[in-house]
């Protein structure tokens, strides 16, 4: 073991690269990341806890936000003469840039460990090291699969002692969260996103299959989670830096086996100690039907909640093993959250079989009619390492896009498995999007805001994110931020660096005119809502999608007295779960 006065961690979130090779990376970015911050956490914990001989020094950086110094990184670490470069929450989409970032801090002989879900996903799901994992090892850099909670001390004292493994895997032994040091992160990181917005995760595991998903193969299908206590740690921590505005990242918050606890707890902070608590959280499509659970989760502090609609053709989610999606309960959950003044924002997958431009239209159309839904976003079915779908392609020896890049959702990546050529995929894609957010269907947004008791705000700068960012941009709503930054020597070392002029001219013209047509888009918008703002009579707005009752497409599911009770309807939601689970 070296001497050395100081041990240096230094936690890098990379990014990836835009489609003309450029590192995505914001003044603002949308989200600060919860990986970092769980990461950070368990680093921190350490450090108060002195676990090596010397003191821990841990800094979180966000590529998103952050442009990497890797001459300073490399440049303090060698100073202290021990240390290590974690690159966290490594996505499959982010894998080439890490592994780009990792080759130089390699060459410099600096320690590198990498985690996060490609490198799981793919340990878990694939046989043996798949070659990209192998090349990093043989480059020299550790990787980290499953968690870390309860494995950063043993961790620490390895790399301290200059004996870190080429892989540690503990895919097989998920941890208990509950007790574990909490997800955090210094206010002035925080400032790099966009509001002051920090996140957590309450629990992981989630008891659906669908096959698309890597979540259930990587964090398991079980229910594990932070107790009340962990969560009021994390509030009060947070409260104490002027942040109360959260996103609780579980994929999904109602299978939360404490989730009345939680919003208790959350419910008493905000009414007995005076936390204005707010927070958006994923949920699912049967939520509406667990008892209290949107009445609490309103009191609790939630104004905005995300729903995986995926698709409003049922064979589409059948086939998708998405059994817990009924197309005929989408309008009354939506309802509901409307009713408590909370926005609803879903996702969308287009490229299911029976999927084609013209389906996509004509089903897009018909949600803006009939589901009184306030943002949609749009996703390409992706195999991704480490789901199902993506085992199975690989099983069957299909061709997958191998530039692991593109692995953003907002990219085709393979052949479709219906009528559609790869051009069409595009195609349908660009149609749901064009389709959802013409000028018309915004201005009905705000009036259905307007009669819910929804700010204007939040539909105009919501529309404005993820509308925005893929028209102006041409980039995912979810790698978005505020004011693009980009280096010309941040490339993807096989594009050729560009002439120096031609590429600051082009950024800056870039700039000015995206800036443009935002502050166009936001003008057009906000003379829409003054509009509707100004006639008193809008508040009593209702169209097919707000009025309670059927519609063509959306049929409310009649239930008899005795299908109301509670235990019937658990029954219900039970029954699509995995079977381990039930
Ligand atoms: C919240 C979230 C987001 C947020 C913010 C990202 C964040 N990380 O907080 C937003 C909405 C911005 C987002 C965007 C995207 N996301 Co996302 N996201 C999630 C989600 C739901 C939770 C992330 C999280 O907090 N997990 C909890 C943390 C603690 O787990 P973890 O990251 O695995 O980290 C643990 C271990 O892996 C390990 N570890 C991780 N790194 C390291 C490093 C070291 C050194 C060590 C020792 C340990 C270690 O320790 C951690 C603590 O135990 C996950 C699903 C999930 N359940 O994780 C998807 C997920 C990570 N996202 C995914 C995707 C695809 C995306 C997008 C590309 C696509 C999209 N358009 O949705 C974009 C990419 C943009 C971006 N810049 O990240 C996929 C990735 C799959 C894959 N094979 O790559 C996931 C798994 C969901 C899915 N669809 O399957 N996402
Ligand atoms: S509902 Fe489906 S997609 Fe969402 S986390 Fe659960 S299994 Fe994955």
């Amino acid at each position: 073991m070296q001497h050395a006065e100081y041990f240096p961690v230094i936690l890098i979130k990379p990014s990836h690269y835009d489609d003309d090779g450029y590192v995505i990376r914001w003044r603002k970015s949308v989200i600060p990341s919860n990986s970092l911050a769980a990461v950070y956490g368990l680093v921190m914990d350490c450090a108060d806890r002195d676990v090596l001989d010397i003191p821990i020094v841990c800094d979180a950086i966000d590529e998103t936000n952050t442009k990497v110094d890797l001459d300073d990184i490399i440049a303090r670490i060698q100073r202290a003469g021990c240390g290590f470069v974690g690159l966290i929450g490594v996505q499959s989409n982010q894998f080439p840039r890490a592994m780009d970032l990792a080759r130089r801090l390699r060459a410099a002989d600096v320690p590198v460990i990498v985690g996060g879900f490609h490198v799981s996903g793919s340990l878990s799901m694939l046989p043996g090291v798949q070659p990209e994992l192998q090349a990093a090892m043989d480059m020299g850099i550790t990787l980290f699969a499953g968690e870390a909670e309860g494995r950063m001390e043993g961790l620490l004292r390895d790399a301290r002692s200059g004996s870190l493994k080429p892989l540690y895997n503990y895919l097989n032994d998920l941890p208990d969260i509950g007790s574990e040091p909490v997800p955090f992160l210094p206010r002035d990181r925080v400032l790099r996103s966009v509001g002051l917005q920090t996140s957590f995760d309450a629990g992981r595991g989630c008891p659906f299959q669908c096959s698309f998903c890597t979540i259930i193969n990587v964090q398991g299908r079980k229910s594990r989670r932070r107790s009340a206590d962990d969560i009021e740690r994390i509030i009060r921590a947070n409260h104490a830096q002027g942040i109360d505005d959260y996103f609780i990242t579980d994929d999904n918050f109602a299978r939360n086996k404490d989730w009345e606890e939680i919003f208790d707890r959350l419910i008493q902070l905000r009414e007995r100690d005076g936390i204005n608590i707010v927070f958006t959280m994923q949920v699912d499509t049967l939520c509406h039907r667990i008892e209290n659970f949107i009445d609490k989760a309103a009191r609790a502090g939630c104004n905005k909640v995300f729903i995986g609609l995926e698709n409003i053709n049922p064979d589409s989610l059948m086939a998708a093993g998405k059994r817990q999606n009924h197309i005929d309960e989408y309008r009354q959950m939506m309802q509901a959250w409307h009713d408590h003044k909370v926005i609803v924002f879903a996702g969308y997958i287009i490229g299911f079989p029976n999927d084609t431009p013209e389906t996509i239209r004509r089903d897009v159309e018909i949600i803006k009619r009939e589901l009184p839904l306030d943002i949609l976003e749009f996703f390409i079915l992706t195999p991704l390492p480490g789901s199902e779908d993506h085992q199975k392609l690989f099983k069957a020896g299909v061709w997958m896009d191998p530039d692991l890049n593109k692995y953003d959702l907002n990219h085709v990546t393979t052949a479709h498995s219906g009528a559609m050529s790869m051009d069409q995929w595009r195609e349908a894609y660009q149609v749901a999007w064009d389709t959802y957010y013409t000028p018309d269907h915004i201005e009905t947004l705000l009036k259905r805001a307007r009669a819910a008791g929804i700010h204007w705000r939040h539909i105009i700068y919501m529309s404005l994110w993820f509308h925005g960012c893929k028209t102006v941009e041409k980039l995912h709503p979810l790698d978005a931020g505020w004011w693009r930054q980009r280096s010309r020597d941040e490339r993807r070392p096989d594009l050729p660096r560009e002439n120096a002029v031609l590429f600051h001219a082009r950024f800056a013209w870039e700039t000015v005119s995206k800036h443009a047509q935002l502050v166009g888009m936001l003008a057009r918008y906000g003379f829409m809502a003054w509009r509707i703002w100004r006639r008193p009579e809008t508040v009593n707005y209702r169209d097919e999608a707000s009025t309670p009752g059927k519609t063509e497409h959306f049929p409310d599911r009649h239930l008899s007295r005795s299908a109301r009770h509670p235990k019937v309807l658990a029954a219900q939601a039970q029954a699509a779960m995995a079977p381990e689970t039930r």
